[in-house]
């Protein structure tokens, strides 16, 4: 297989290799392209939860930033747990030297046992400095409700929330849905002004770890590639849904999806 094209991701370390940079890896790896890594944090953790968090010095994120990306230009950037304020301000100051347009922002908060990942300071900046920079922000309904500032219980309340991000300066704003206790999935999408809504069959399934970490990176592969990004998005979440709904079910807490199932692999005799 041809790779097909080059993507940084900029993420903290899951020891369980069902989130973080990790799922990243996989992700664009099983959709044909090539993966890079700036690491922010080191995570301990299983399925059941989070042991410790180690920061990674500031200096070394921006080495791995800027020296990787000097050498092989990425098509598309994929940012995902920035832990402090000061991790926000270092990974901007390296945005702006190495001057990739397609940046594609997870912004994680909190871990799928409801453990925090951030602090509030650090929401602010990300608030306040980063969505500028930013082609496409993707949060889940908690993480919108924190950026939008309002409670969001329907779908109405989810496109009024699109609106409220993007006027924080973020083009593009992609709100998953799967928190909402609706019948179907509904994403909204805002993009160019217009809303656009995917809907996708509930899957019922505690084994949802690293569901967003996927999202994103499969979205920012699709779109490193040319692809729209409103194609991108309902590719990304095709490829999500067939993730979960194959997921090995492993570990006793929220087990990992299957990243591998786009890949059809030949069984030799
Ligand atoms: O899924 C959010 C997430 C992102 N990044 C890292 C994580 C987690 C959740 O556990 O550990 C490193």
């Amino acid at each position: 297989m041809k790779i097909k094209s080059k993507v940084l991701v900029i993420a903290g370390s899951d020891s369980s290799g069902g989130a973080g940079i990790q799922a990243d890896i996989k992700t664009i790896t099983a959709l044909g392209s090539y993966a890079m890594t700036a690491i922010t944090a080191v995570t301990s953790q299983n399925t059941v939860g989070i042991n410790s968090i180690i920061p990674i010095p500031k200096n070394v994120i921006s080495k791995q930033i800027e020296f990787t990306s000097k050498d092989i230009k990425p098509d598309a950037i994929k940012i995902g747990m920035l832990h402090s304020e000061s991790v926000i301000k270092t990974v901007l100051k390296s945005l702006n030297k190495i001057k990739v347009k397609k940046v594609i922002l997870d912004p994680v908060m909190v871990a799928k046992g409801g453990q925090r990942l951030v602090d509030k300071k650090t929401i602010e900046i990300l608030k306040k400095n980063l969505l500028k920079k930013v082609t496409l922000i993707t949060p889940n309904i908690p993480e919108a409700e924190v950026l939008s500032g309002i409670t969001i219980k329907t779908i109405e309340d989810m496109i009024y929330a699109t609106k409220k991000i993007h006027v924080l300066g973020v083009k593009n704003v992609l709100i998953k849905g799967g928190h909402l206790e609706t019948k179907k999935i509904h994403d909204v999408l805002l993009s160019n002004n217009k809303i656009k809504i995917f809907n996708s069959k509930k899957i019922i399934t505690k084994n949802t770890h690293g569901t967003g970490c996927t999202l994103s990176s499969a979205i920012t592969t699709f779109y490193s590639c040319g692809k729209t990004l409103k194609k991108s998005c309902e590719l990304g979440i095709n490829y999500v849904n067939h993730a979960i709904m194959t997921g090995p079910n492993y570990g006793k807490g929220h087990g990992p999806i299957n990243h591998l199932n786009n890949i059809e692999i030949k069984k030799s005799k």
